[in-house]
């Protein structure tokens, strides 16, 4: 199949997004079999079977690359609480937080589960996403945690999406083990991990790095389990205040450190000689109302790939618009709209591993999105508009 009358945004190469004037792009079965000036198009591929995309923007298919999609119930009892003056640390402390959620999600079965997550995952689709990462961590029992992964893995069934699931087992201590992290972490979390990953659930392994939740000692444990089964590793890092996450992530090479508001320039360092992409969360950091803003800055002078993405969930997050977040990133915190362009493809590729994707060129899936815009600094200007034309997730619209 030939899309021709097209504006690409490739995302790589020397031009601002990879940009090509009337491009094309052929596509065979679930591959982009070649992309670039309609001028340079081979022979043969002029005898495809052919769409003309009226000049629309192509770009790659959206990489929202941290969710917690997958989850029983909704907060917006906390929400108003925290509007009645309460913080973030003060409900979870208070028992609310991220252990109500796990209450509502023990609760639910897979089939409740599925129905409430696709529901939320169908407005991502409807934007152009293709690929989803979703975490587990709302269970903190094996069963809940196992229930979760298998959850994820039936949207990537049911919908024309790549699904990447992360075990987070270190998300949080939960009621029964109060104030036994340590013994939560060998008697559940290791356990469940085990079992998770011999029945092929898990592509990564996450954890909270947070005074209300793991330290760096007790993450390090879950990272050399991931380690010994040969799993990468990704972390929520220095949301809340720093405590060396970063730099622990950093140590076993992790995929991505996420959240970042109060990582510094060691810490930047750190991830640059890792190669650990820096992911962007805007969505918590505003529902939070959070000030300290990630050191973008720091990241752009290391050359450390930045991502962004929802962090989707019923706490910090109840985001589920990855425009919304190119919005906020380039309003808060001063991306350029190529760096959040790139935050939703490239760089989501990259932040879970992901070679085959997130640009748009000869041998790369065939995820696109193709747009009602004529320049891509439109996807990230505007506020609550949805241009998305069509999507295409392995060639199939
Ligand atoms: N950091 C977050 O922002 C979310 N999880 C995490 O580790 C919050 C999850 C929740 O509040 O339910
Ligand atoms: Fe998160």
């Amino acid at each position: 199949m030939l899309l021709y009358n097209a504006t690409l945004a490739a995302m790589h190469g020397e031009a601002p997004y990879g940009l090509v004037r009337n491009g094309a792009v052929v596509l065979e079965g679930e591959t982009i079999k070649w992309a670039g000036p309609a001028a340079d198009l081979p022979g043969p591929a002029k005898n495809a079977e052919s769409m003309d995309l009226e000049g629309r923007l192509v770009t790659p298919g959206l990489i929202d690359c941290h969710t917690h999609i997958v989850h029983g119930g909704n907060r917006a009892n906390e929400f108003e609480m925290r509007l009645n003056g309460a913080s973030y640390e003060e409900v979870a402390r208070a028992g609310g937080g991220i252990v109500s959620t796990v209450t509502e999600t023990r609760k639910a079965d897979e089939k409740s589960l599925l129905k409430d997550a696709l529901a939320r995952v169908d407005r991502l689709i409807a934007e152009g996403v293709t690929t989803l990462e979703v975490k587990s961590g709302y269970g903190l029992d094996i069963e809940t945690e196992l229930k979760m992964l298998k959850v994820a893995r039936q949207i990537g069934r049911q919908r024309a999406i790549t699904v990447k699931t992360s075990f987070l087992g270190a998300h949080a201590v939960p009621p029964e083990y109060s104030a036994q992290a340590d013994a939560y972490i060998s008697e559940v979390c290791l356990p469940a991990l085990e079992k998770a990953n011999a029945q092929g659930l898990v592509d990564a392994v996450d954890g909270f790095c947070e005074k209300i939740a793991f330290s760096p000692a007790q993450i390090r444990k879950v990272f050399e389990k991931a380690a010994s089964l040969g799993l990468p590793v990704k972390l929520h890092a220095e949301q809340l205040s720093n405590l060396g996450g970063t730099r622990l992530a950093a140590e076993f090479g992790a995929l991505s450190a996420d959240h970042l508001e109060y990582a510094n320039d060691e810490d930047a360092t750190a991830m640059a000689k890792a190669a650990t992409v820096a992911v962007i969360l805007p969505g918590a950091y505003y529902t939070l109302r959070e000030t300290r803003q990630p050191p973008i800055a720091a990241f752009r002078h290391h050359g450390i790939a930045m991502a962004l993405a929802t962090d989707s969930n019923p706490g910090s997050s109840p985001v589920t618009s990855l425009l919304l977040m190119a919005n906020m990133a380039c309003t808060l915190f001063r991306m350029t709209p190529q760096e959040a362009l790139a935050g939703i493809t490239s760089n989501g590729a990259k932040a879970l591993g992901l070679i085959d994707r997130g640009i748009i060129r000869a041998g790369a899936r065939a995820d696109l999105a193709i747009w009602d815009v004529e320049h891509p600094a439109e996807l990230a200007y505007r506020i609550g508009f949805n241009p998305l034309h069509k999507r295409m997730s392995g060639g199939v619209v």
